[in-house]
């Protein structure tokens, strides 16, 4: 009890967090009924009792269909806004957030109806409620590069409008099969376009992905890695380059990753001295917000207060904030 206020009293950065993994049963069933979108599943509690995952790609099915009823650019700012509203509540003061154009692009929904969803609950918040935040725009590896050329070439037209939020480029969806090697070209034009990169790295995948997504990708942070432990060289390597990790604890639970929390690696991670982040990945589906997140770990791996104020500077200093507003979020 003393340990949930100390952590809900706590001011957290959430740097891994897929807007489309916010969309909470109750908020997709009343988004498939407004849309007139056929569900095959009767209730909010047997779609929530399908949530039962044995591997990302099982989770990953579930989810893109659940996309399937956000059509409208009022369907993206409603998701939006219940996750700030429920980040706000577990004291998250800024949300570096990811979106997948291509879920939707692919289903007819246009690239500006996405980011314009999104980024009016962004802009409310911040305007409302002094809640900082940045969009990620994401490719799915599981497409390909050519298709992720696409994306870009479609949201660049709509970088001036957004240029207050959208700062970033990453990589998610499946893992395995898809290494980071295979989007070198289209993360180089990023790069030169000045976007922030990060990559889902070391999830699934082994420890070379996390190398590829360094090397070849230059990303600033690897979103998961708990696999860079089987290779420790790897290790000492993100300790001394201090290279974030955002590591998502009741996702790798959730995802099998895990068999259970007390196994689970972040305390190791963290004590061999690397910046490990905690963050809620997709919490509609994994069964927690950031606090849960927080509270999982805290009880599962015995972490003391100081480890945990530790995550939450880490979090800070990840961010992509400018320095003197790092300074205001503690
Ligand atoms: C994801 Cl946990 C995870 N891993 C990879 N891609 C994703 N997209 C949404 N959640
Ligand atoms: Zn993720």
């Amino acid at each position: 009890a003393a340990m949930r206020s100390f952590v809900e009293a706590l001011p957290k950065t959430e740097l891994h967090l897929h807007i489309e993994g916010t969309l909470e049963p109750e908020l997709l069933f009343a988004l498939a009924q407004r849309n007139k979108v056929a569900l095959p599943y009767a209730s909010v509690e047997a779609l929530r009792a399908a949530y039962d995952f044995t591997d990302l790609q099982s989770f990953l099915d579930l989810y893109y269909a659940g996309a399937n009823v956000l059509q409208t650019e009022q369907d993206f700012h409603d998701m939006t806004a219940a996750y700030i509203a429920r980040a706000r509540a577990d004291n998250v003061r800024h949300a570096e957030i990811f979106f997948d154009p291509q879920t939707h692009t692919e289903r007819g929904i246009g690239i500006d109806v996405v980011f314009a969803g999104i980024a009016r609950a962004l802009r409310q918040a911040r305007d409302e409620h002094g809640f900082s935040s940045a969009m990620i725009m994401s490719f799915l590896r599981h497409l390909s590069e050519e298709d992720a050329f696409t994306t870009l070439k479609a949201a660049l037209p709509l970088r001036e409008q957004y240029r207050d939020l959208w700062n970033g480029i990453g990589l998610d969806s499946s893992e395995r099969g898809n290494p980071p090697e295979k989007f070198a070209k289209v993360f180089a034009r990023c790069r030169e376009l000045g976007f922030h990169l990060v990559a889902h790295a070391g999830e699934e995948g082994p420890p070379a992905y996390i190398l590829g997504a360094l090397d070849v990708l230059k990303v600033e942070r690897i979103d998961h890695g708990v696999r860079s432990e089987e290779d420790p060289a790897l290790m000492e390597r993100l300790a001394r380059e201090k290279m974030p990790l955002t590591v998502c604890p009741l996702s790798n639970l959730k995802l099998c990753v895990v068999d259970d929390m007390a196994k689970h690696n972040l305390a190791r991670l963290l004590r061999a001295g690397l910046a490990v982040t905690v963050n809620s990945d997709d919490p509609a589906y994994f069964g927690g917000y950031m606090n849960d997140n927080y509270l999982a770990v805290a009880s599962a791996l015995e972490l003391s207060r100081a480890e945990i104020v530790q995550l939450a500077r880490n979090g800070i200093d990840a961010s992509f904030l400018p320095a003197a507003d790092k300074g205001r979020l503690t």
